[in-house]
């Protein structure tokens, strides 16, 4: 997110995507590990880029092209590593995520600490394919390596008072630079009604591209909400807190008028300084017609049929 959208396209990689993951999964089927059998290399020091194999979950997958992975990789979206596309992974070392713990607190009935460990063990992990597009008018076809976020809220338990999940990154501004910088109210916070919360497609990321979630793309673990503009799926998150009214968000706090808390990909709504009804695919030339809900409509559509999406956009 910037001032202006940044139609900045990323220079054309030599090797496709399918050619990079295609090799990646043979050699990891050569290991013939089973799944339940791995330990996660998540906890351990430089995870980030180790391999990490699940199954794909085809219900939950488009079978579009997958947008490449040194797209993928060195074109994001993460303030506190940098504004611009290719500072978080010039300055991925600025995170440091050894050791991990998440809090979950508020209203629920199993509350405290996690180390990253205690955390993920319980779930099994999986793969799916997801679009991903920015407010900014760009998008992208990812492989996530996760679990859904359902899981974990059941697990710990929330009140008939949660409403609300609230999630915060890591705030480190003596590592993570971007935070001396007051461009957001840090940490980055997020939110999610509760229903949009355990909603199947919304997932914990902890991987991508057949490995472990690289420091620029949110290690260790991450939201994706794909039928959302991106800013919904906050990165290296550290605190997930259960509450009855609506969170606070750092780009709704920002700029309340330009990213709404509800965030839903929209072709119908402004942004008020640009269209929201093109995108372009990373990758490719010609900008696409940006569908509503980015696609997910069929799975989601129902959670907002009393709302007036412009006014709840
Ligand atoms: N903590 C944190 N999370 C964040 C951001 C950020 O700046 N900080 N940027 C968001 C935005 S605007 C987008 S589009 C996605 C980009 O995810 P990617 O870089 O993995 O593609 O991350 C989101 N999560
Ligand atoms: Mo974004």
């Amino acid at each position: 997110m910037s001032s202006k959208p940044q139609w900045e396209i990323p220079p054309a990689s030599e090797i496709t995507p399918h050619e990079v993951y295609l090799s990646r999964r043979q050699i990891m089927q050569a290991g013939a590990v089973g799944a339940a059998a791995m330990t996660l290399p998540l906890a351990s020091v430089d995870a980030a880029g180790k391999p990490l194999k699940a199954p794909r979950n085809a219900d939950f997958s488009t079978s579009e092209e997958l947008t490449k992975y040194d797209d993928v990789t060195g074109y994001c979206n993460f303030y506190e590593l940098g504004s611009g596309k290719r500072h978080p992974t010039a300055n991925a070392h600025w995170l440091k995520t050894e050791p991990w713990s998440v809090e979950i607190a508020g209203e629920v009935k199993q509350p405290g600490k996690l180390d990253l460990d205690q955390l993920l063990k319980p779930h099994d992990l999986q793969e799916r394919v997801y679009r991903l597009r920015c407010v900014e008018g760009w998008s992208m076809v990812i492989p996530w390596i996760g679990f859904p976020l359902a899981e974990l809220i059941k697990r710990v338990e929330p009140s008939s008072k949660a409403k609300f999940v609230a999630f915060e990154t890591l705030m480190d501004p003596i590592n993570l630079k971007g935070q001396q910088r007051p461009i957001l109210d840090w940490p980055y916070q997020e939110g999610l009604r509760m229903d949009e919360a355990m909603n199947p497609l919304t997932l914990i990321a902890v991987g991508l591209y057949g490995e472990v979630l690289p420091n620029q793309n949110g290690a260790p673990l991450r939201l994706v909400v794909p039928w959302k503009y991106g800013f919904k799926s906050i990165k290296s998150i550290v605190r997930i807190h259960f509450q009855e009214s609506q969170p606070r968000t750092s780009w709704n706090f920002h700029a309340p008028e330009e990213y709404g808390f509800y965030a839903n990909v929209n072709p119908q709504v402004r942004h008020p300084r640009w269209s929201q009804a093109t995108e372009r695919r990373i990758g490719e030339f010609r900008r696409r017609k940006t569908l509503v809900f980015n696609g997910y409509g069929e799975q989601v559509a129902h959670l907002y049929t009393d709302m007036d999406l412009s006014a709840n956009f």
